[in-house]
């Protein structure tokens, strides 16, 4: 059993590059404008931030006629990966507020170094398991974990730009949830590989309780084992998170969402959470505010808050 990450340390990824919309770069800076620390602290929490991940010197990348970005992508990765190890190390947990999706490389990857039993909950409309050969867009948001998965090196092209990064996880230890919107190689490479993967198809059946209870219990049996969850708001309805750059309908509610975050908090186990597809340019200000209040609140059960309220420990009632 791993200690308790009783500290949250606080980490933006201000970060675009993974797919082709300015704004996602400008999403830690909503997120924290929008008191996701102070809602965190006034829940008991202790939280450090450690600010934004630099990504100054960033490269120009070549057109590359494979994928968009590879050099951009590749070093803001590797600095992320470095970042949140160095974090994990001191025995923190890491919140790291992105930056489009392909955080999840670094994320994942800097995790794995401290704890390389660490499962995965991922919870997207999307699949993010193309690789360069199979995407289409060539935006590496959709490719994530083709660069994490062990099973999935055997497809991938040699990419410079990312030989720091060893593929760190099993296929196996990998659960999706709210997918709704995965393309045919995708569907290929989840079938082959049996990969843990839940549709909303299969939320409207057998709802998130029972899922997230299987699927903890089927991947982490003994139930010790580091929860890396990668949650892209993209998952969510994009009634509740309008504000992102490949919203799907018929997502996520926020009671999922919570019901979820709750649950994770309850093991006691979650030692990454990335928050992922934020983009407040893309829609006006009143669904800019509410994918933040909707975001802030779903990550706030993340970490013990509770609709049922928490007992405050020393309160005392008035007496007349
Ligand atoms: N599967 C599509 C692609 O590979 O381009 C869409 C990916 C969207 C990725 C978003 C972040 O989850
Ligand atoms: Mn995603
Ligand atoms: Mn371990
Ligand atoms: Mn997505």
């Amino acid at each position: 059993v791993h200690p308790a990450r009783e500290v949250i340390g606080v980490l933006g990824f201000p970060f675009s590059k993974g797919q082709t919309y300015d704004g996602t770069e400008q999403a830690p800076h909503y997120l924290r404008d929008a008191g996701i620390i102070k809602n965190l602290q006034a829940q008991g929490n202790t939280v450090v931030d450690h600010g934004d991940v630099n990504l100054e010197s960033l490269p120009v990348d070549e057109p590359n006629t494979d994928i968009r970005n590879p050099k951009s992508v590749g070093t803001a990765n590797k600095k992320l990966s470095d970042a949140i190890s160095r974090i994990l190390k001191t025995n923190q947990s890491v919140l790291t507020l992105g930056g489009d999706h392909s955080m999840a490389i670094g994320s994942i990857h800097g995790h794995a170094q401290v704890e390389p039993n660490l499962v995965v909950v991922w919870v997207d409309a999307h699949a993010d398991i193309n690789t360069p050969l199979t995407s289409i867009s060539r935006n590496i948001h959709g490719m994530p974990l083709a660069f994490l998965a062990k099973e999935l090196q055997e497809y991938m092209p040699d990419m410079p730009e990312f030989d720091w990064c060893k593929p760190c996880i099993s296929v196996r230890d990998i659960v999706y949830i709210g997918l709704r919107d995965v393309d045919p190689s995708e569907k290929v490479f989840i079938e082959k590989f049996g990969i843990l993967a839940h549709y909303m198809e299969d939320v409207e059946k057998y709802g998130v309780k029972e899922l997230i209870e299987r699927s903890l219990s089927q991947i982490d049996p003994s139930g010790t084992r580091p929860i890396h969850v990668s949650f892209d708001v993209d998952g969510m309805d994009p009634a509740l998170t309008p504000a992102t750059g490949t919203p799907v309908p018929g997502g996520l509610s926020l009671k999922d969402c919570c019901y979820l975050a709750e649950e994770i908090a309850i093991t006691g186990r979650l030692s990454v959470l990335d928050i992922a597809e934020v983009n407040p340019l893309l829609s006006s200000e009143e669904d800019r505010n509410l994918t933040m209040t909707n975001t802030v609140n779903v990550t706030t059960k993340f970490y013990g808050n509770r609709r049922k309220s928490i007992t405050p420990p020393d309160y005392e009632l008035p007496r007349p």
